[in-house]
């Protein structure tokens, strides 16, 4: 109880089943454990914090984020923009009007906290506020401009696979081996990056799983991750109730339905942290951070990624 007692009033009120921890200081990707790290997602969007006016959906975020940070997330990963297909376009200025308040408020409590955004504007500003990485989704399409702003401010930065925006009536992309070209692709972005003068060391890659991909796309770049872990950096995996989870769970013609695709989702955490992949980025989080407990324990370490030795691999 030490831990609680030296931090009164630093932990939200997020009910009685939440586990504190001690208050922080925002930790750089390179100096979070040596596991799987258990990513939060915090979308800022209409559609997930949609009543009342601005400034209440600011609050309701935050407290979210607050009761991931609490709840076990390494990093709570924060957006503006849906990244839905059909969902419209947020213009820079909104992106970061509904967001930064939100970052300031978690990275204040010790959380560290990563932008989901495509906009370098934005993610200059949610740097500024004190986020420690830039998750980008826009794989091929990578801005010269995001590049400069990760090499000019040495930030972490999340290269996730995509082709480019697809709206619901487009063709989805056509992969011949989408392991291979999604490594292939995300090689010639690293190269891109390199070139822009960012460190390998502040690289993360993610395949951007649903994004241009079809169930069996992804699938197969899970079956086939040994392709991206050849590049030689670490891994990322957004799995999280996604689609093709849906796909894979279908009964009578219908797809699982979103809020039903937890079990799976706790069960590909628990097979990637045994590969151990760098990290999953997951809506349940504290589900995931036993999902990854089981699996370090499995594999004769603790949960902060020791071994017996007390040694970290
Ligand atoms: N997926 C979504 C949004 N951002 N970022 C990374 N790095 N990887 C992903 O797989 C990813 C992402 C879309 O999923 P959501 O609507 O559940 O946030």
């Amino acid at each position: 109880m030490d831990s609680l007692a030296a931090a009164p009033g630093t932990g939200p009120n997020t009910g009685p089943m939440m586990r504190l921890r001690a208050p922080q200081t925002p930790k750089k990707l390179n100096e979070l454990p040596r596991r799987t790290l258990v990513m939060g997602i915090l979308n800022v969007t209409e559609d997930s914090f949609s009543d009342g006016g601005r400034h209440a959906d600011a609050d309701a975020a935050v407290r979210h984020g607050l009761a991931m940070h609490y709840g076990g997330a390494d990093i709570v990963d924060v957006g503006g923009e849906s990244t839905r297909p059909d969902a419209e376009p947020v213009d820079p200025e909104t992106e970061a009007e509904r967001i930064l308040p939100v970052i300031r408020a978690l990275a204040k409590a010790g959380a560290s906290v990563t932008v989901d955004t495509k906009n370098a504007s934005t993610a200059r500003a949610a740097l500024e506020a004190g986020a420690v990485a830039v998750n980008d989704v826009s794989g091929n399409l990578l801005t010269d401009e995001m590049a400069a702003l990760i090499a000019e401010t040495g930030a972490g930065y999340i290269l996730m696979h995509s082709r480019g925006p697809v709206k619901s009536q487009d063709p989805s992309a056509q992969y011949g081996s989408a392991p291979a070209e999604v490594a292939a692709e995300l090689a010639e972005c690293v190269r891109r990056l390199e070139a822009a003068g960012v460190a390998r060391e502040q690289i993360v890659l993610d395949p951007g799983l649903g994004f241009n991909k079809e169930a069996e796309d992804n699938w197969d770049i899970l079956r086939g991750l040994g392709e991206l872990e050849a590049i030689g950096l670490p891994l990322l995996i957004g799995a999280s109730r996604k689609r093709f989870l849906g796909r894979l769970l279908a009964s009578g013609g219908k797809d699982r339905p979103v809020g039903e695709r937890d079990a799976a989702t706790l069960a590909l955490t628990a097979l990637l942290a045994q590969r151990g992949v760098w990290g999953v980025r997951v809506h349940d989080v504290e589900g995931s951070a036993d999902a990854v407990a089981v699996a370090e324990a499995l594999s004769g370490r603790d949960r902060d990624g020791r071994g017996r030795d007390g040694q970290r691999p």
